[in-house]
């Protein structure tokens, strides 16, 4: 039975030509949710064309930072928010359509029976049709390698189309995440596994974005092979229990004028 009060967090820079589709298509496959645009001061004014959306959308919020400040801090402030609030599961979605609102009510459903639900590019079904050899090279090598130097048993270590269960989220040390992208999924999976959570795959095809551009960096992905040496480090030297190994990148969270 899908849970009664869903939020979907959707962190947004520079996605004014995906924002006002991305909302239509999140509340047409799920129109029970609320729904939280978090973002860090868009040049492109995707703040200013969020404001605009809770007139027509009653149960959609919106958080404005002052500048940007990295994916994972973003999901640490819709992940607060939510906690503050009457909010049974939260998604994390990105504004880009690579991940299909079309799968919302399936990976909501999984929650039924996992407190962590990943849409998977890594389990049968899964795919990224669009992607060529090195972006694939790129992705599949990292997730071997944080899979093995972590002992994660999950095959898509650094997806960013979740669904967690509040109890996840409260069992979470929010304030010792500071990384930044790939590093912050696979942190949030690697504490889900060492706190025992169940985790459920379910399979994704994910396409490549359309309009706007990629946020993906040379340093994003070097954070996260920095993450997992680190952390695979700190805890065979500090052993269960540590907060996350690296703060690769601190940013004092400063909302602004969020409309709560
Ligand atoms: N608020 C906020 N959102 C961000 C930031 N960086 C990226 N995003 C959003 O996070 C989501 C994922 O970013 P993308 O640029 O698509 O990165 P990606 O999906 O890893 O890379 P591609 O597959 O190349 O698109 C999008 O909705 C972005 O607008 C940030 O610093 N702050
Ligand atoms: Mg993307």
């Amino acid at each position: 039975m899908p849970k009664a009060k869903p939020l979907v967090a959707i962190p947004t820079y520079n996605e004014a030509e995906n924002l006002e589709a991305i909302v239509a298509a999140v509340y047409d496959a799920l129109p029970q949710t609320a729904v939280l645009i978090i973002d860090d001061a868009s040049p492109d004014g995707t703040g200013r064309l969020a404001d605009d959306l809770p007139a027509r959308y009653p149960s959609l919020q919106v958080l404005h930072r002052p500048g940007k400040q990295g994916l994972g801090t973003a999901y640490v402030a819709g992940f607060r928010y939510a906690l503050e609030r009457d909010v049974d599961c939260v998604f994390e979605m990105d504004a880009d359509f690579s991940h299909d609102p079309h799968y919302l009510p399936a990976l909501l459903a999984a929650t039924d029976d996992a407190d962590l639900v990943i849409g998977s590019r890594y389990v049968p079904g899964g795919r990224t049709p669009d992607w060529g050899l090195s972006r694939r090279l790129i992705s599949g090598f990292g997730n071997v390698f944080a899979r093995t130097l972590l002992q994660l048993p999950v095959r898509d270590c650094t997806a960013g189309f979740k669904c967690y269960r509040r109890c996840v989220l409260e069992a979470f040390d929010l304030d010792a995440i500071r990384l930044e992208g790939y590093a912050f999924q696979i942190e949030t999976v690697y504490q889900c596994v060492r706190k025992g959570f169940r985790i459920k795959e379910v399979p994704i095809v994910f396409p490549d974005r359309k309009v706007g551009t990629s946020k993906m960096s040379k340093a994003i992905v070097a954070e996260a092979f920095t993450y997992v040496i680190r952390r695979r480090l700190g805890g065979a030297a500090h052993g269960a229990g540590r907060a996350p190994a690296s703060g690769v990148v601190g940013s004092e969270e400063r909302p602004r004028n969020a409309r709560v």
